[in-house]
């Protein structure tokens, strides 16, 4: 593994191990995107190579976990090859206590979605400052939209109470672009009191393609934190 200085770093590297140390051999594993889930795939390749574990083959849900996977030589499958997923490896933005997620922060949630819903065991490395009482306390919700329903879906938006912007690349330049080739609304709700009904309700907008609420997908909630200058994982 890389060694890392940061304790941030250090803390989140420990999330990720833990959470590879979770895969048996032989496994099909669902690979998430962030920089938690970048060092679980990174231990899975480390593992790989030790040969303390052996055959299993990963699904990316990004371009990003792709690239990963490849660099740490773990093969590579798509969905239409397999008929399970045992086990995925993914961040989250927010973790309410009912183990429902904001996701998409890194405008990767529509595959996400489908390769962590898949899997027998959903395993979400975060660390503590993921944990809210309630969603949308401090994270917007992405919403994935086709390009020309960008301007409709933010007027239905509004009308269900939220507040959308339109999210721009890191120098503004221009709008960030899915895997999918689609855009990204972040919103603002004041309060997402009934996550199930939102996220069902902002599905059926037309031109909307997949938002970033989890709802009864995540199994298993793997906690970062750093105690008395230690990192620990619970
Ligand atoms: C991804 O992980 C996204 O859904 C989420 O935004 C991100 C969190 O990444 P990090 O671990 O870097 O905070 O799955």
């Amino acid at each position: 593994m890389a060694v890392e200085t940061d304790p941030v770093k250090i803390m989140k590297q420990e999330v990720g191990k833990t959470a590879a140390s979770r895969v048996s051999s032989g496994a099909i594993v669902g690979l998430g995107t962030g920089s938690t889930t970048a060092y679980a795939i990174e231990s899975l390749g480390n593992r790989l190579q030790s040969g303390d574990l052996k055959d299993i083959v990963g699904v990316p849900t990004s371009f990003q976990a792709e690239v990963l996977a490849k660099q740490y030589g773990i093969p590579l499958t798509t969905l239409d090859a397999i008929d399970r997923i045992d086990v995925a490896i993914d961040g989250a933005d927010e973790v309410d206590p009912q183990k429902n997620l904001i996701k998409g922060g890194g405008a990767a949630h529509t595959r996400e979605k489908v390769v962590d819903s898949l899997a027998a065991e959903f395993i979400v490395v975060v660390d503590s400052g993921k944990l809210v009482d309630r969603l949308g306390s401090t994270f917007l919700l992405p919403v994935e939209v086709i390009p020309m329903a960008v301007t409709p879906v933010m007027r239905a938006i509004e009308k269900l109470g939220g507040k959308p912007e339109l999210r721009m690349g890191i120098k503004k330049a221009g709008p960030v672009v899915t895997d999918q080739g689609n855009l990204v609304i972040d919103v603002k709700f004041e309060a997402i009191d009934n996550p199930i009904e939102l996220e069902k309700t902002l599905n059926n907008l037309p031109g909307v393609l997949e938002n970033g609420l989890f709802v009864g997908v995540a199994n298993t909630i793997l906690v970062g934190e750093i105690k008395d200058g230690k990192p620990t994982v619970r």
